[in-house]
């Protein structure tokens, strides 16, 4: 892979020399170049950066140096006709994140416009459109002084990613983990530090619990810190229930979770609904399973409306177990189960082949919702009352 950077800073990529990227280099796998803007500037001051038109604070990086620096990249194209994606970071630009990187480390050839002062001649971005594709990028929501640094990290994402550069098997691994969930806790030896003790399942050597474990700190992770990763409550698609808040049950949450039940379960409600025949949990039924499940919570105006819980089978770890799937009575009838199927199912890990849905054994009223999800019921659950329904993972 070729990478051209330009910038007035050059000793600033001095770091891409260490490490990773400079073994990549040393292998010939990167072909890296970074040139100096002030060597196209021709003044005495090598002068790159002029007083905004219009007025307004500090300075503008005039287009003439930029034109020349990039005409000089595009002049040394290995092969005619060969030209770079222009990388230009900037804070007003598309976010950076691992599915462009990935993008990116396709590309043969990129180049990296790094601006400082206030930016960059906008005639610069036109100029250059005309000559190459161009893509202004952002690497966060945060303010830097330039873009070496975006552009540092950029090249870091990329170049980890090229074929023989990081081991393969890892980044296979990270293919599944894209725009999925954090990671899980890690742990190293002594197995005892500092009075803390390494969870017992780590040490067990029963790798179905411990991948089980690990899902589902992920999931956990993922809700508490970057609840924006997890299929949006939102995208349950369903109308007039777009707001919904999601989270992972807690125990302070049990009390909630009982009464939804019993509402969903009652045979007291004038047209028993969702999951007629499948006795309630008590507290302690539903404090265990906050234990072995996790258990998908659905608010709206801070009320719980639905719930779901899933979790990797103990049994057969390629069959991801959907049960407890719950609407408010009054909330029911309006799509809002068959999208907690889909948010269910899409928390399935990815090697897992077979989703199986326990649901309460007069499903009379839900029939057409699991058979239009693609459910076939085969048979009686283990819980007493219940039916489990099966699908294969499409
Ligand atoms: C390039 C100049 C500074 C930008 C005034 C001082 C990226 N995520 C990011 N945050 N900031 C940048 C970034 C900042 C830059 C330049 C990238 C060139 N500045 C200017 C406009 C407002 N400040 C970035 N990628």
């Amino acid at each position: 892979m070729r990478l051209d950077v330009i910038s007035i800073f050059p000793d600033y990529l001095a770091p891409l020399d260490l490490s990773l990227i400079g073994k990549a280099r040393r292998d010939g796998l990167v072909d890296l170049r970074v040139h100096d803007l002030r060597d196209f500037a021709h003044d005495r001051h090598r002068t790159v950066d002029d007083t905004p038109y219009g007025g307004g604070a500090g300075m503008v990086m005039s287009a003439q140096p930029w034109s020349e620096a990039l005409t000089d990249v595009l002049g040394t194209a290995d092969a005619p006709g060969e030209r770079p994606v222009l990388i230009v970071p900037g804070p007003g630009g598309q976010p950076f994140d691992q599915a462009m990187a990935r993008e990116l480390s396709g590309r043969g050839w990129l180049a990296f416009a790094c601006g400082r002062y206030e930016g960059i001649d906008e005639r610069v971005y036109e100029w250059a459109a005309e000559r190459m594709e161009v893509r202004v990028v952002s690497l966060g929501d945060y303010v830097l002084n330039g873009g070496e640094v975006a552009a540092m990290a950029m090249i870091e994402a990329v170049v980890r990613l090229l074929p023989g550069v990081v081991g393969n098997a890892e980044s296979l691994v990270e293919e599944s983990h894209e725009g999925g969930l954090l990671e899980y806790p890690l742990y190293t030896k002594p197995a005892e530090w500092d009075g803390r003790p390494v969870p017992e399942v780590l040490l067990s050597g029963d790798h179905a619990r411990i991948e089980r474990w690990r899902h589902q700190q992920r999931l956990e992770r993922t809700a508490a810190r970057r609840p924006d990763l997890l299929p949006r409550s939102g995208a349950l698609g369903v109308d007039g229930l777009a707001d919904l808040d999601h989270g992972i049950a807690t125990p302070a949450e049990v009390g909630e979770i009982v009464t939804l039940q019993k509402a969903c379960w009652s045979e007291l409600t004038a047209e028993p609904r969702q999951w007629r025949g499948a006795p309630a949990e008590g507290v302690e039924e539903v404090q265990a399973g906050l234990k072995s499940w996790t258990t998908h919570t659905f608010r709206s105006e801070g009320r719980l409306v639905a719930s779901v819980r899933v979790r990797r089978s103990p049994e057969d770890p390629q069959v991801w177990q959907i049960e407890r799937l719950m609407v408010a009575p009054d909330l029911q009838g309006r799509g809002l189960g068959h999208a907690l199927i889909g948010y269910a199912e899409r928390l399935a890990p990815p090697d897992v082949t077979t989703f199986v849905l326990e649901a309460g054994h007069d499903i009379a009223e839900q029939r057409r919702m699991f058979r239009k999800a693609g459910y076939k019921v085969v048979g009686p659950g283990p819980g007493t009352g219940t039916v489990e329904l099966i699908k294969r993972r499409p």
